[in-house]
C-alpha cells in the first residue's frame, strides 16, 4: 500500500482529533511559539486537552518550553468560537520534513479553521524593540529554501499576512509595530554576519520557524496572522551571546500584553 498523502494524513488527523476533543468542528487556530504559552491561558476556557502523538502524522515535541499538546478553547465573543490552539509546533531543524512541520497547519485547515494566527518568539534587529515586545509580521524571506507544497500548485504569497488581521492588531493596540520576518534553518542561531545579511535584504525579524506554515496555511486557504515576540536582539547587537532561559523568561515577561492582544483579537477573527 501506498503512504498516505499529507493532505490525506491531515483529514485522518482531524477526524480523529473531532473524537478526541468531542468538537466536531473548529474555527481558528493558534499556534504558540517560544513565551507564548502564558498568553494563551488568558484566551478562554479549555473544553479538551490532548497529546498530538494521539494523533496520525505527529511526533513527539523535541524543545524545553514547548509541550507536543493540542487544545480545543471555547473563546469569548459574539458567534462563541471555537480555537484550536497548539502548544508546541514541530521546528525545521528537527530534521522530520517539511511534511512534518506543516502538519498540524494542515491539521487545523482539514478540522475546519478558516484563520490561523501564527506566533513564534525570535530575534529583532530594531534597537527599540526590547526583550518582550510583540511585532506583527508584515511578509517573510524564507531562507529554508524549502516549500511545503507538493507539486506545480503556483501558491500566490502576496498579503499573505492578511493586512486586514493586522489592522484589527493595530485597532487594539496602536503602539504596535510590523517587520518581516526572515526564517533561518537553525537550530544555531545566526552570526553576526547574517544579521547583517538579513539587515541589507530588508528583514527585520530573525527565527526559526513561521514561513514554511504560513505558505501551506496559504494553500489551504486560511487568513494568516502572524506575530513574534521579539525575545533577545539579534545576534552581535547587544554584546552579549544569545541564552535560551532568556529567551524563555522574556516571554514570561510579556505575558499580560500578548495575552490582552489575542484574548481581544481572536473573538474578531
Ligand atoms: I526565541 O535571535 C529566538 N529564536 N534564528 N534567532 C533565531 N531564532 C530565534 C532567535 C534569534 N531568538
Amino acid at each position: 500500500m501506498t503512504d498516505p498523502s499529507p493532505y490525506d494524513l491531515a483529514q485522518q488527523a482531524a477526524a480523529r482529533l473531532a473524537e478526541l476533543t468531542g468538537t466536531a468542528r473548529h474555527d481558528i487556530a493558534l499556534v504558540l511559539g517560544s513565551g507564548w504559552l502564558p498568553a494563551a491561558e488568558m484566551l478562554g476556557e479549555t473544553t479538551a486537552e490532548i497529546d498530538t502523538t494521539d494523533l496520525p502524522g505527529f511526533s513527539a515535541a523535541a524543545v524545553a518550553g514547548h509541550s507536543g499538546k493540542i487544545r480545543s478553547v471555547r473563546v469569548g465573543g459574539p458567534d462563541g468560537q471555537q480555537a484550536l490552539v497548539f502548544l508546541s509546533r514541530t521546528h525545521y531543524y528537527e530534521g522530520k520534513g517539511v511534511a512534518a512541520v506543516v502538519h498540524g497547519v494542515r491539521t487545523a485547515a482539514a478540522a475546519g479553521c478558516r484563520a490561523i494566527v501564527l506566533t513564534n518568539g525570535c530575534g529583532g534587529l530594531k534597537e527599540t524593540w526590547t526583550p518582550g515586545t510583540p511585532v506583527l509580521i508584515s511578509d517573510h524571506i524564507n531562507l529554508t529554501g524549502k516549500s511545503p507544497i507538493e507539486g506545480a500548485n503556483f501558491v500566490d504569497l502576496t498579503d499573505l499576512y492578511s493586512s486586514r488581521l493586522r489592522g484589527i492588531c493595530k485597532e487594539i493596540d496602536p503602539s504596535l509595530d510590523e517587520g518581516v520576518y526572515c526564517q533561518f534553518p537553525g537550530p544555531h542561531y545566526e552570526t553576526p554576519a547574517e544579521i547583517g545579511m538579513v539587515r541589507a535584504i530588508g528583514g527585520h525579524l530573525a527565527g526559526m520557524s513561521t514561513t514554511l506554515e504560513a505558505i501551506a496555511a496559504r494553500e489551504a486557504g486560511m487568513e494568516i496572522l502572524g506575530i513574534s515576540l521579539v525575545t533577545n536582539l539579534a545576534a552581535g547587537m547587544s554584546g552579549a551571546p544569545l541564552d535560551h532561559a532568556e529567551v524563555l523568561e522574556a516571554g514570561r515577561a510579556a505575558a499580560t500584553r500578548m495575552g490582552e492582544l489575542l484574548t481581544r483579537v481572536v473573538p474578531r477573527i
